[in-house]
């Protein structure tokens, strides 16, 4: 196939080549629907043979020594480093987010990098004392084998670094099937895994889709853990079919993230954060805030001063520093957020602004929604429950905290909640009552740091974080040691009682 456009190819055991079926799928930018690229699209066949070069990599891989694993890590940051505007342009062309905030993410990846080659030198056991007398008792981390890795299209790199340095450092090998969206930036980033210098078959990069590179993940007996972030449907199906396989599974999944605003709030602070946290990243984060509980003493000033700050968002090209607001995803995104403007409606939701597809001018070609605002949305709307993953905001109005924490509590996931406050009572309540993986005082539901732990309760995820030390738990084994130098028989829980 021939085309001026770039063609992403899998890398399996340190080599780039096609996948055997010989077709490619197109690769498009979502401002302008201009063509990208042509990607690989594979089969069973190449999960198995990225398996088996990362099951063979493992072998030797997980005997270099961990500061040296470690090592090679911070190589990927200095590149990560040097390329950060090439990456961040690169990001936005394909998923849309706004060229600041995607050099936001690519910073993330850099952190990550340096954070977790920090690791390399730690990879913290414990020695504890035993409970019998010249006897030493201490715990080590084995690496797991080898990981499947399945990223989504809306932090193609910081989720990537999430999942893969943690990985890696601690002496896995990796399989990794990036989103079907974003192939351009799994190609730089294991571009520069090579380039760092990483031995052939550590890390493997397999295009296609869910249905088939991801399924055969799952299914493959070589593969010993799955690490997954995307929609909570595929992670339960993935964590079934696993708990029947024995396979170890991570996942991180949806979010119906709020903010709480109380009448005792700075609403200008809150109101900073709000717009921050549901139009930033067209509300295509996990950690979007979708809900706004707002006392209801000054619902009136906050729909007020929002409507005031929506209007003024510019929506457009985010390679444009001026743009506010970038595209959503593809047009399938487009569609199922209109889709929830009917539900909205037809549950009695009020539309304060926004509420549709725009193609307005430059916005022609490109999937663009305007930002929009709903209010007196009741608990029993679709709307304050279900994932919509836009730039569409649910403002419920409550009478005091007691209620703002129920209605926050009350839907299935647990991602991030927030809450606007000055009353130190209610700010100790709130972070311990909050159920949910992240809790922000005075600060909207979006911006966690790599180095504590990131997921979330219910349907969000299944007791597994990513970044932070908690992802290297996800990443090995725990191994107990006895070490007995008393030369006799001694038995615990017997001869010390
Ligand atoms: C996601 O929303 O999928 O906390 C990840 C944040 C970012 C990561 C978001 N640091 O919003």
């Amino acid at each position: 196939m021939v085309t001026a456009t770039p063609q992403y190819l899998n890398y399996i055991n340190g080599t780039w080549k096609p996948a055997r079926l010989g077709s490619f799928v197109v690769n498009t930018n979502p401002a302008t629907g201009e063509t990208l690229g042509h990607v690989t699209v594979s089969s069973a066949q190449e999960v198995s043979e990225a398996v088996g070069a990362a099951k063979d990599a493992q072998v030797s891989w997980c005997k270099v020594p961990a500061p040296v694993r470690g090592e090679y890590l911070y190589k990927i940051g200095e590149l990560l480093k040097q390329r950060k505007e090439h990456l961040a342009r690169t990001l936005t062309s394909e998923m849309g987010k706004v060229i600041d905030e995607a050099r936001g993410e690519v910073q993330e990846a850099i952190d990550m990098a340096f954070f977790m080659g920090g690791e390399g030198r730690r990879l913290v056991g414990q020695t504890v004392p035993s409970e019998l007398p010249n006897k030493h008792a201490m715990s080590l981390r084995e690496p797991v084998g080898v990981a499947g890795l399945i990223t989504p299209w809306n932090f193609p790199i910081a989720i990537a670094s999430w999942k893969t340095l943690p990985a890696i450092v601690s002496g896995n090998t990796v399989v990794w099937k990036p989103a079907s969206d974003t192939p351009a930036l799994a190609y730089e980033f294991v571009k520069i895994f090579e380039e760092a210098g990483l031995p052939k078959g550590v890390v493997n990069l397999v295009y296609g889709s869910g249905g088939t590179v991801g399924e055969a993940m799952v299914e493959h007996p070589d593969i010993d853990i799955i690490s997954f972030t995307g929609s909570s449907d595929t992670g339960s199906q993935i964590n079934a079919r696993a708990g029947e396989l024995f396979k170890r599974v991570s996942l991180e999944m949806g979010g119906k993230n709020a903010i709480i605003v109380m009448n005792d709030a700075d609403l200008d602070l809150a109101v900073d954060g709000i717009i921050w946290s549901a139009y930033g990243t067209t509300g295509q984060r996990c950690t979007a805030c979708s809900r706004l509980i707002v006392h209801k003493n000054v619902k009136a000033a906050i729909e007020e001063r929002l409507l005031e700050r929506i209007n003024q968002l510019t929506l457009g090209d985010g390679l444009d520093e001026a743009v506010d607001i970038g595209p959503v995803v593809n047009s399938e995104a487009l569609q199922h957020i209109n889709a929830y403007m009917n539900v909205a409606k037809k549950d009695g939701a009020t539309l304060l602004c926004g509420g549709h597809i725009t193609r307005e001018g430059p916005l022609a070609n490109g999937h663009y929604f305007k930002p929009t605002l709903f209010t007196d949305v009741t608990n029993d709307m679709r709307i304050a429950h279900e994932e919509i993953f836009g730039p569409v905001l649910s403002l419920i109005p409550v009478n005091d905290l007691d209620e703002a924490i129920q209605v926050n509590n009350s839907v299935d996931y647990g991602l991030s909640s927030a809450i606007y406050t000055n009353d130190t009572n209610k700010t100790f309540k709130a972070m311990h009552e909050l159920n949910s993986g992240l809790v922000y005082i005075n600060a909207g539901t979006i911006g966690a740091e790599i180095h504590l732990p990131f997921g979330g309760t219910k349907a969000t995820g299944n007791g597994h974080r990513d970044s932070g030390i908690a992802a290297l738990d996800v990443f090995a084994e725990w191994k107990s040691v006895y070490i007995d130098y008393s030369q006799k028989l001694q038995r615990a829980q017997i001869d010390n009682n």
